[in-house]
């Protein structure tokens, strides 16, 4: 039941930056609300993304949210660049101090900080909608919500917007404050999730000149596999047939065996972006996450930078609330943002390099180029293993 309140802070948005934002505040002693316009259910079973960066699942787990991460995350010691049909695998674990990555669904880790939190008792409130946020600029923040109890508001000290790419609360901010940094790619990925144990032990990322193919995994009898497709296709021109074939054609070489497949049991279109909002806060009001920044997906950053963001700030909250210490607030952005723009420069790197354009051929020439290099300069391959298996926390 949701009336009028007062919090400590209101966090918009139950993905994994508010969820795990409210868990660390929680764990400094803090009051938090969570609202979140979706269904409980809803933000369970929404598939995203899938792999956890080393230093990152290292934090979930010293923030207890990591029994279950362990015990059925798949730990990948490397991955596969796939090109003119032949493999080549980047051994990350030999070229990176012996680190690895953990692919294991942000849909889990939603569960697992959705039933920590449910078992504390902490207020999360499902169906219920910011509309709007106020006096940002007070040391009482205001948002306004619509749920099935009607409009209500909540006061607190900070406001925290996680609340991703299509949220209320940067629109909140009057115009001039904060700045837009916007680029958009000439793809969408089309993803799926199988009921089809994986034929490869390691994810596959491919270039191939139809097109770009990934083919990744949530269990052992679980794929999830993406294809480049042009930004302005429909799910309707894609029956299940012309999905598999398409990933057979794209993923083929002369020495493996088929692709497993079977019953498609999600499916969506993403347009491929990249966003920075700077700076991350406005008055009382921060931002964390997608709602501050977007990275496409082929560097498998977004959910590790959500993460990242929260790790810095629930801290700074907490020195400004206990001890009136604003200090780390006032670095929270600046800092987040180094990260995020470091994060931008991979994503882009690995995207440029894996998807084929259609029309300039200079730039296929050059993409092709950089691939060789990862395969033939080992100094080159570390880089990539390092940004790949670790960026986020370092
Ligand atoms: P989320 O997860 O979008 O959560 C925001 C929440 O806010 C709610 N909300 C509101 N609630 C109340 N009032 C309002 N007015 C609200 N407006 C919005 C929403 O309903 C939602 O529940 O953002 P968060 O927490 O910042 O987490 C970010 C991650 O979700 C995102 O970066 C990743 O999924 C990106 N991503 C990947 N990241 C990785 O680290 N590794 C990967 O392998 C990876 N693969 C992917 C991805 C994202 C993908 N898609 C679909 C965008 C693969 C894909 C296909
Ligand atoms: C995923 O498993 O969903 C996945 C893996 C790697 C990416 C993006 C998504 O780069």
């Amino acid at each position: 039941m949701l009336g009028a309140e007062r919090t400590q802070v209101v966090i918009v948005g139950a993905g994994p930056a508010g969820l795990l934002l409210g868990h660390l505040l929680h764990l400094e002693g803090i009051d938090t609300i969570i609202v979140e316009r979706r269904s409980q259910e809803y933000v369970e079973e929404r598939v995203r993304a899938g792999v956890i960066e080393w230093g990152i699942a290292n934090f979930l787990e010293s923030s207890g949210v990591g029994t279950r991460m362990r015990a059925e995350g798949l730990v990948h010691h490397g991955i596969e660049l796939r090109f003119e049909g032949v493999s080549h695998r980047i051994a990350l674990s030999e070229l990176y101090e012996g680190r690895a990555i953990t692919v294991y669904g942000q849909q889990e880790v939603v569960k697992d900080l959705i039933a920590l939190r449910q078992g504390y008792g902490a207020p999360l409130h499902f169906d219920a909608e910011v509309t709007s946020i106020e006096g940002h600029t007070t040391d009482h923040p205001t948002v306004r919500l619509t749920s099935d109890d009607g409009e209500t508001s909540i006061t607190a000290d900070y406001v925290v917007g996680c609340d991703g790419s299509h949220g209320a609360a940067v629109g909140s901010v009057p115009p001039g404050y904060l700045r837009r940094y916007e680029r958009v790619y000439p793809f969408s990925w089309l993803g799926i999730l199988a009921e089809a144990p994986p034929t490869t032990e390691e994810l596959i990322y491919c270039r191939h000149a139809r097109g770009f193919a990934l083919y990744s995994m949530r269990s052992p009898t679980r794929s999830r596999l993406y294809l480049g497709v042009r930004p302005d296709e429909t799910l309707d021109a894609w029956p299940d047939d012309r999905i598999w074939e398409e990933l057979v054609t794209r993923l083929a070489t002369d020495h493996t065996a088929d692709i497993g497949q079977g019953p498609i049991i999600e499916r969506g279109i993403t347009p491929m972006r990249s966003v920075v909002i700077a700076p991350m806060r406005y008055g009382r009001l921060l931002l964390a996450g997608d709602a501050a920044h977007i990275v496409p997906p082929t560097g498998a950053k977004g959910m590790n930078l959500a993460v990242a963001d929260v790790r810095l700030l629930a801290p700074a909250l907490a020195a400004a609330l206990g001890d009136h210490d604003e200090r780390l607030l006032k670095e929270y952005s600046d800092q987040s943002l180094r990260r995020v723009w470091r994060a931008e420069e991979f994503s882009t790197y690995m995207t440029q390099m894996l998807h084929p354009h259609p029309s300039d051929d200079f730039e296929n020439g050059v993409q092709m180029a950089r691939l060789r290099q990862v395969i033939e300069s080992e100094s080159t391959a570390r880089s990539l293993a390092r940004n790949y298996v670790n960026l986020s926390s370092v």
